[in-house]
């Protein structure tokens, strides 16, 4: 697959406000600050379309982009994020859950994962929810640019361990471009079924 086309086309902020389901959607999910702007960004080509904070857990939108006018890609809010009140973030827990849950577009969940601690308890957790209600995912290894040799050998294991339906694993390096071939392969297959 390749992108000719990519724009920003709509963020909502509950379930009443998300488009009519008619194009297929790839999903991406993570903790804050685990790299999905960045990742979009450098999967799009298009520089500051997803924007990139180092302040973690101020979007708390689900945001759409127009992908060669064929399929979005939806960016989740990024969940574990410490700062964020409790009533807020069961609102939003709820809300990502329905989402994913209950939407009938979705093709492919792409779940980031930081390489250097990759299975923390809210990782774990939406692996289990996804799995628990049999939603097609694909993990990505964010920052791999960053891992030790040791760590990289560590990081497999826990991978083969706990995510075991995950459709790919890809490592991933937005800086180096590490992966993105890969994970483009993988969308093809979903996106033209
Ligand atoms: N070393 C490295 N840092 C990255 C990579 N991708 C993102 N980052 C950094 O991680 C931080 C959070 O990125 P951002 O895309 O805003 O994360 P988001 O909160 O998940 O959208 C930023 O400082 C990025 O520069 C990567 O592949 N390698
Ligand atoms: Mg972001």
């Amino acid at each position: 697959m390749k992108i000719t086309f990519a724009a920003f086309y709509i963020s909502v902020s509950n379930l009443s406000g998300l488009p009519e389901e008619s194009s297929p959607e790839i999903v991406f999910a993570g903790r804050s600050n685990v790299g999905k702007s960045t990742l979009l960004n450098s999967l799009t080509g298009v520089k500051g379309l997803a924007k990139t904070s180092a302040t973690p857990g101020k979007t708390r939108l689900i945001n759409y982009f127009n992908i060669n006018n064929e399929f979005y890609f939806v960016d989740l809010p990024g969940y574990g994020y410490a700062a964020v009140g409790h009533a807020e973030k069961a609102a939003w827990g709820h809300l990502l859950a329905s989402y994913i849950e209950h939407r009938r577009t979705i093709s492919l969940i792409v779940l980031l994962l930081d390489s250097r601690h990759p299975a923390m308890q809210s990782d774990r957790a939406m692996i289990d929810f996804l799995e628990f209600h049999e939603r097609p995912y694909g993990i990505v290894l964010t920052k791999y640019d960053k891992l030790t040799q040791k760590e990289k050998v560590q990081t497999r294991r826990i991978m083969e361990s706990c995510a075991t339906k995950a459709k790919f694993v890809v490592n991933y390096s937005s800086f180096s471009g590490k992966g993105k071939n890969e994970l483009m392969a993988h969308f093809d297959h979903y996106i033209s079924q």
